[in-house]
């Protein structure tokens, strides 16, 4: 069996993608063009999805969330982002999604929810990947519009939407200030997960697991600035939802085959790493790939990609008898 079959046929549960980077090039072209959103110059349709840099990356994928309108946008772009986490082996996922943007394009929670939350039933039937929903807070905007965005989300918390998160550009909005929305969020029965220690230090995780109480770290690369930190997180089995491709085109730690990459120190360092895409199509990947690329630049071995994809469900927010029903 190639690495390759392997890799795909690996059950494993993908937890960080963001919807709005999971719609194809194609369909995010169809729904720009049916909305009347306006698109910057391109050639092929897959230049859309070039850039260099997170900065680059946002405007885009603002651009792409701009362009989901109906219920039936919803429900479209979340059933194929979940046929194609099914198409790469995934079973089970957790996505982000960023209901702030699509509010400031006049979209209601109530589209947005009823359409996604329909394109979970209808993936789950035909694909029998089984998903749950994290809102997540777009920490570019005020500590108000974070509350505000809980007074729009609580309402909608069930089975499937289960906790929140925080992302967008982390460097200049640290996650101490969002303290007293997390604190509201547990109490409302939330988990909690953040963005952290991808453009900001390693303190940033230190407060995102002290200050929020997150039980995941979404990237968390500096961490491996700060050793007593590292330990840490050994200790407790702090689980890093870590995308390869996402630090390639998005960070400045561009080859993974390097000794200093941060995936890799994390990984020798022994701290519990889930493999995950971030934004798949927007990054040219799928959650098979990230493992093999894993495999082929840190030559990983087969047991230890299995370990890795027990380490996904390890870190889900599934209920201990559902996880030993899976292993
Ligand atoms: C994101 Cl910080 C970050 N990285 C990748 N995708 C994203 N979507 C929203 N924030
Ligand atoms: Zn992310």
């Amino acid at each position: 069996m190639t690495l390759e079959v392997f890799a795909r046929a690996l059950p494993k549960a993908e937890l960080h993608l963001h919807l709005a980077g999971a719609v194809k090039a194609e369909t995010f072209l169809k729904l720009a063009r049916k909305n009347d959103v306006t698109l910057p110059p391109f050639g092929e349709v897959e230049e859309l999805y070039h850039y260099d840099n997170l900065f680059d990356f946002l405007k885009i994928y603002d651009l792409v969330a701009r362009s989901v309108v109906s219920a039936d946008d919803f429900h479209l772009i979340a059933y194929e982002a979940l046929a194609h986490v099914a198409n790469a082996g995934g079973r089970y996922v957790e996505f982000f999604f960023s209901p702030q943007v699509h509010q400031d394009a006049g979209i209601n929670y109530q589209t947005m929810f009823s359409g996604i939350l329909k394109g979970m039933d209808d993936a789950e039937a035909d694909f029998g990947v089984i998903s749950r929903l994290i809102p997540a807070i777009n920490r570019e905007l005020t500590v108000d519009r974070a509350f505000e965005f809980l007074d729009r989300v609580l309402p909608f918390r069930s089975e499937k939407v289960i906790g929140i998160g925080l992302d967008y550009d982390e460097e200049p909005f640290p996650p101490a200030q969002f303290k007293p929305v997390y604190e509201r969020a547990k109490k409302a029965g939330m988990r909690l997960t953040s963005h952290a220690g991808e453009g900001g230090p390693a303190a940033n995780v230190r407060d995102a697991l002290d200050l929020l109480s997150v039980e995941r770290i979404d990237h968390g690369y500096r961490v491996i600035e700060d050793r007593a930190l590292v330990r840490r997180c050994v200790d407790e089995g702090v689980a890093f939802t870590v995308c390869p491709s996402s630090t390639v085109i998005l960070t400045h730690w561009r080859d993974l085959t390097a000794v200093d990459h941060p995936i890799r120190i994390m990984f020798e360092a022994g701290l519990k790493l889930v493999v995950c895409t971030d934004d798949p199509p927007m990054l040219q990947t799928d959650l098979a790939k990230e493992y093999r690329l894993l495999a082929e630049t840190m030559s990983l071995d087969r047991r230890t990609l299995a370990d890795l994809a027990l380490n996904s469900l390890d870190a889900a927010w599934l209920d201990e008898s559902t996880k030993r029903h899976w292993r």
